[in-house]
């Protein structure tokens, strides 16, 4: 056992999503998201949940801020729901979006806790999805137009911004294997939205600079499963490296930092990317300020010539979470180092790191030792990636609450903090009292 100590100013945090926590998806003037039709659409979520009550945070915000306080957090990672500021996703505002997000971020610095803004976090309004969604070339000016009003309407207070979420997920999860919002299952489709999320990133970027805003950040935050190769051979070393490129931060990174997609990319799926989708590249090239890596799992990969990109999963008998994938702590650390030697960024935070197990409630209480376990393991590996050059400012746990699984529904539990669906009470589970620890101590012991 030693003392994991983490440097001064460490910014532990906790995150969450707007369509995940809050319900009330369509009250006091908000438009409809693509996730409200998607989840309501039968066949889509487990068990037909929907995020109509959700964590019903839209009413509770100050009661959970209060948690966050108890628990020590020095941030806290939300979203803003677009279709609340813009219903119809572009012209008409709704005010009485805006004056929520108002309260919260009111109360977050009132209880001393800075707040990380995600613009988007999967909940497209259902009205730009008609228009066709991120495959339509000008939606870079529709999110541009509302993130520059959001930068105007919270920029005094917020200085910490999140362009997307995982657009890699969103594009592909979202449009080719139809599991999440809007359900298509269209390759191209993916790679179109791919392209055009970039494109809006690094408009919005452009805005955000623009705006001048004092001492305001920027950056992107991206999904990542460690690929490792199954074997010591070329093949394998070449499918995981493409499985890396395709799927993780040089996806996205790629462009953002040396102005094209990765090399891989353009060797084998060329094809897919838009047309004349060089004549972007120029401008997606916006320098953020820094990189948002999200990190749960990894992936052991083997060639296949038969598979889309020449690779498959093989088992390699890790121990699973409560979501079937592996815990591997070690790929975290990779991950970390990787994308700092591969792109510099001048900072790094983990913006989403944590696992879904079993919990059960035993006299008011949750003993999820496998989760402290899972964020121990991590931790050590996020301080061994600071001691080795990496540039990570903060952590965020995910997620501060249990909360509505996208097509998982209420199945799966990721929160330090559980909450009782039927009566919204909240109990703070073990990990939450471990990490509140951590967080008083800044370090822990293992
Ligand atoms: O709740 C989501 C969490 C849970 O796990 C959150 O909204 C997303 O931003 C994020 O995608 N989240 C998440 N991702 C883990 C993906 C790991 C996939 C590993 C697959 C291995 C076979």
């Amino acid at each position: 056992m030693s003392e994991k100590v983490f440097p001064k100013d460490f910014m532990w945090g906790a995150a969450t999503a707007s369509y995940q926590i809050e319900g009330s998806p369509l009250v006091d003037g908000a438009g409809s998201s693509i996730w409200h039709r998607f989840s309501h659409t039968p066949g889509n979520t487990y068990n037909g949940d929907t995020g109509d009550v959700a964590d019903d945070h839209y009413n509770k915000y100050k009661e959970d801020i209060a948690l966050m306080k108890e628990l020590g957090l020095k941030a806290y990672r939300f979203s803003i729901s677009w279709p609340r500021i813009f219903p119809y996703g572009k012209g008409k505002i709704n005010e009485k979006g805006v004056d929520f997000y108002n309260r919260l971020v009111d109360e977050l610095l009132k209880a001393n806790i800075t707040p990380f803004v995600t613009l988007y976090h999967w909940d497209l309004p259902a009205a730009l999805q008609d228009l066709g969604g991120w495959t339509n070339r000008d939606i870079a000016y529709w999110y541009t137009d509302y993130a520059d009003y959001m930068f105007q309407r919270f920029g005094d207070r917020v200085k910490n911004w999140i362009t997307l979420n995982e657009p890699w997920v969103m594009a592909f999860v979202g449009h080719f294997m139809g599991e999440h919002a809007p359900g298509m299952k269209d390759l191209y489709a993916s790679f179109s939205a791919v392209h055009n999320q970039l494109r809006a990133h690094s408009k919005t970027v452009k805005t955000f600079r623009e705006e001048n805003i004092k001492e305001g950040k920027i950056g992107i935050t991206l999904s990542n499963t460690s690929h490792d190769p199954a074997a010591d051979s070329q093949e394998d070393i070449d499918a995981a490296r493409l499985a890396h490129e395709w799927s993780n931060y040089p996806l996205f990174l790629n462009p953002i930092y040396k102005g094209d997609y990765p090399k891989g990319i353009k060797e084998h799926v060329s094809e897919f990317l838009p047309h004349n989708y060089e004549n972007d590249l120029e401008e997606i090239k916006e320098k953020i300020d820094f990189v948002g890596i999200n990190y749960y799992s990894g992936d052991l990969v083997k060639t296949d010539t038969k598979s889309f990109l020449g690779g498959k999963t093989v088992e390699r008998g890790l121990p699973k979470t409560e979501m079937g994938w592996e815990i591997y702590p070690e790929g975290f650390y990779k991950i970390l180092k990787g994308v700092q030697e591969e792109y510099n960024p001048k900072e790094v935070y983990v913006t989403e790191n944590g696992a879904a197990f079993d919990d059960k409630v035993v006299n008011q209480e949750v003993h999820d030792e496998k989760r402290i376990e899972y964020l121990k393991q991590h931790l050590e590996q996020a301080l061994r990636a600071i001691q080795n050059g990496v540039t990570l400012k903060g952590y965020f746990a995910w997620s501060l609450l249990d909360n509505f699984e996208w097509a998982w529904g209420y199945s799966k539990r990721f929160g330090i903090v559980y909450v009782d669906y039927k009566t919204q009470k909240r109990i703070i589970k073990d990990s939450g009292k471990w990490y509140s620890q951590v967080i008083k101590n800044n370090s822990f012991e293992f």
